[in-house]
């Protein structure tokens, strides 16, 4: 009988399929909600140390394949959001808090903040002085993921930016660092242009490209991060399908996150782990079988 509960960047879970961080997850009620849809575990929404409005509108734009946003962080607060934590943990996973701030705001958060683990975000492609901006230093991704690590009593997952020239280093960085885990990848940097006003589209005028255009960078973000890291590393990037996911775990990938398929309705939680069970099922194959198995055969 195959199954899919096991262990992931240190927390145990039911299934390896989570609520990525994003739209979903700025509260209780929504995390809880995909909490019941099945998924393993739930990501919230990037959570700061001040409130943040965020970017201005359009935050939100459809394009080929995907969505491109630069919604810009907007969020209560850590203070604030601990109730929305707590709501969400109802629904019986783990909840996992993705924070962001400049390099010496994590460890205050983390500090004070209970979730189940930490997502450290240095990996938004488009906030000035936070995300990428500091995670495309690989000292930095190392020196706030120990910080982190020091404080935190929890697992420290940390979130890379694909916007990079060798993720590898990035993600080895955070190894160094104490991270339980890696999770890869963010947002695409990207732009749309309404060629009628001859401007950018978004308000900020570019953003993060997410969906199944992303899909294949991701995948080869998983396969070279796994090839080359000890700790897990956690795929997510344009994962739609429980086809989707298989490929992630082929890749490498001890757990999968879905985000922007969910526009779709919440279903398509139920729908990939079911697709996964059936096909390990078909397969006669256990999920420690199947991860990583393209690095065996390639
Ligand atoms: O809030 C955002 O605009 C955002 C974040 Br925090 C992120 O990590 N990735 C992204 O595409 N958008």
């Amino acid at each position: 009988m195959q199954s899919l509960s096991g262990k992931v960047g240190g927390l145990s879970l039911r299934n390896p399929i989570m609520l990525a961080a994003g739209i979903l997850g700025t509260s209780g009620s929504s995390l809880k909600r995909a909490a019941l849809a099945g998924a393993g575990c739930v990501v919230t929404k990037s959570i700061g140390i001040e409130p943040r409005d965020g970017h201005p509108g359009p935050t939100i734009v459809q394009v080929d394949c995907g969505f491109l946003n630069a919604m810009g962080l907007p969020n209560p607060g850590y203070r604030e959001f601990q109730e929305e934590i707590n709501l969400a943990r109802l629904g019986g996973v783990p909840v996992v808090a993705s924070i962001f701030g400049a390099a010496e705001d994590f460890g205050e958060i983390a500090l004070s903040l209970k979730a189940d683990a930490f997502e450290l975000n240095l990996s938004c492609p488009h906030a000035k002085c936070f995300g990428a901006e500091l995670g495309r230093h690989p000292e930095i991704v190392e020196a706030v993921t120990r910080d982190v690590k020091e404080k935190a009593e929890v697992p420290v997952w940390v979130k890379l930016t694909p916007n990079t020239a060798d993720i590898v280093e990035l993600g080895l960085a955070a190894q160094d660092g104490g991270a339980d885990a890696v999770v890869a990848v963010n947002t695409l940097k990207a732009m749309a242009i309404d060629i009628e006003m001859g401007i950018p589209i978004l308000g900020n005028s570019y953003g993060g490209l997410s969906g199944p255009a992303i899909k294949p960078v991701a995948v080869k973000c998983v396969y070279d991060l796994s090839a080359n890291l000890k700790i897990p590393v956690i795929g997510v990037g344009g994962v739609s399908s429980w086809q989707d996911a298989v490929e992630m775990i082929m890749a490498g990938a001890y757990g999968v996150q879905v985000g922007t398929a969910l526009y779709r309705g919440y279903e398509v939680i139920h729908n990939i782990t079911e697709g996964l069970l059936r096909y390990l099922e078909r397969k006669s194959l256990t999920l420690e079988e199947l991860r990583g198995m393209a690095q065996r055969g390639s």
